[in-house]
């Protein structure tokens, strides 16, 4: 098996809708294109298109909802992306998604969320843990779990985060943020802020991530996408738990960022397919990894891209001339900056020192 993939690791930095095997969401489209509700030939060619400019992949999404905003649909890709992520040995993913209302098919954010964690409870290949151990001390110390009759199946921790778009108003971030704290036994942990980073306002979300926060959620920010170093600087004052992309920071910006210790998710593909990085050599995670900021490498939308999170760290290794030893670090690195408590922690550090035994 390929190094990269065989390599545990930990992806905090992916949306559930953007990590959709391209060949369910073509079968998806195929049927709605039958039913006459979509213009499947149309459809086929902006789901196929590989180069996107930001405003695209956002105009993209749109498509990808219609396709998708459907109990049965979200369950069933929610199983998908949890048994790909697992297959390429992700043995913690934190998994965001937008609770998405629509009152044409009775679908309310809480319902969308049922369907989610339905997917999870519906995964086969793979064991996983959402969270129902979080309130026990005795979890299961390993990557590979025992059924009990003598079979072993491999395990993944999934926590979620419930994202907030930005096209919401504060009413419909609050109700996120309850219903987030409503699931907590279900394994969401945090909440996220994205959608396109040119709508919306910073004012409008802080108080329900300022909610978030005094009850006891993670926050994470996409920050910095696009140039608007006043909401850049407003964020980073917000003190994050940690903050996606980090693309377009000015002097003060990254200085204020360092002193922070603020974690930094980098999605390297997303950001040169999008052309927020014009060049993989002058991409920030250079400057962060050398000056020793907490980063970590994720896929942000793994479908929409085309990547995984092994192509990612391949890519990085190859762009920033770092070694296996040194990839196999930064993946156990990021285990300090997980939403989930110290229980999971622990065992994830098991893992990671279990598999460093068995590296070549
Ligand atoms: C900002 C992004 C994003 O929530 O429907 N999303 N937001 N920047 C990005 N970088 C390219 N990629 C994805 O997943 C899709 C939603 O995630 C956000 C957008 O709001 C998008 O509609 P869910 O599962």
């Amino acid at each position: 098996m390929d190094w990269w993939v065989s390599m545990p690791k930990v992806e905090l930095h992916a949306h559930l809708n953007g990590s959709i095997r391209n060949s369910t969401l073509l079968e998806l489209a195929g049927e709605l294109g039958e039913k006459g509700t979509i213009n499947f030939s149309d459809v086929e060619h902006v789901i196929l298109k590989n180069d996107r400019s930001l405003r695209e992949v956002f105009k993209l999404f749109d498509l990808i909802h219609i396709i998708t905003t459907d109990h049965k649909i979200v369950t069933r890709i929610t199983e998908e992306v949890v048994e790909d992520f697992a297959a390429e040995n992700v043995v913690y993913l934190e998994l965001r998604t937008t609770p998405k209302r629509n009152d044409s098919i009775g679908m309310s954010k809480r319902s969308y969320m049922e369907a989610v964690v339905e997917g999870l409870r519906a995964v086969s290949t793979v064991e996983v843990d959402f969270g129902s151990h979080d309130l026990s001390t005795a979890a299961d110390s390993s990557a590979i779990s025992d059924k009990g009759n003598g079979t072993q199946r491999k395990k993944i921790y999934v926590r979620l985060l419930l994202s907030i778009d930005r096209r919401e108003t504060t009413t419909a971030a609050m109700e996120t943020v309850e219903l987030a704290l409503e699931m907590r036994h279900l394994g969401v942990v945090g909440i996220d802020l994205s959608g396109n980073p040119t709508i919306g306002e910073w004012a409008t979300f802080l108080p329900a991530l300022i909610f978030a926060r005094e009850q006891g959620l993670s926050v994470t920010l996409h920050c910095g996408e696009v140039p608007n170093p006043e909401e850049i600087r407003a964020m980073l004052s917000f003190l994050p738990g940690r903050i996606g992309h980090a693309c377009c920071f000015e002097e003060d910006e990254w200085s204020k960022l360092k002193s922070s210790k603020i974690p930094v998710e980098i999605c390297l593909t997303s950001n040169l397919r999008t052309e927020t990085i014009p060049s993989v050599d002058v991409h920030h995670f250079a400057d962060l990894y050398n000056s020793k900021h907490p980063i970590l490498l994720c896929t942000d939308d793994s479908g929409v891209f085309s990547t995984s999170l092994s192509d990612e760290y391949s890519l990085a290794s190859s762009s920033f001339g770092l070694g296996k030893a040194e990839m196999f670090q930064l993946a156990r690195d990021a285990i300090g900056f997980i939403f989930a408590n110290d229980v999971v922690k622990k065992e994830l550090v098991k893992i990671f020192a279990s598999a460093a035994r068995n590296l070549d």
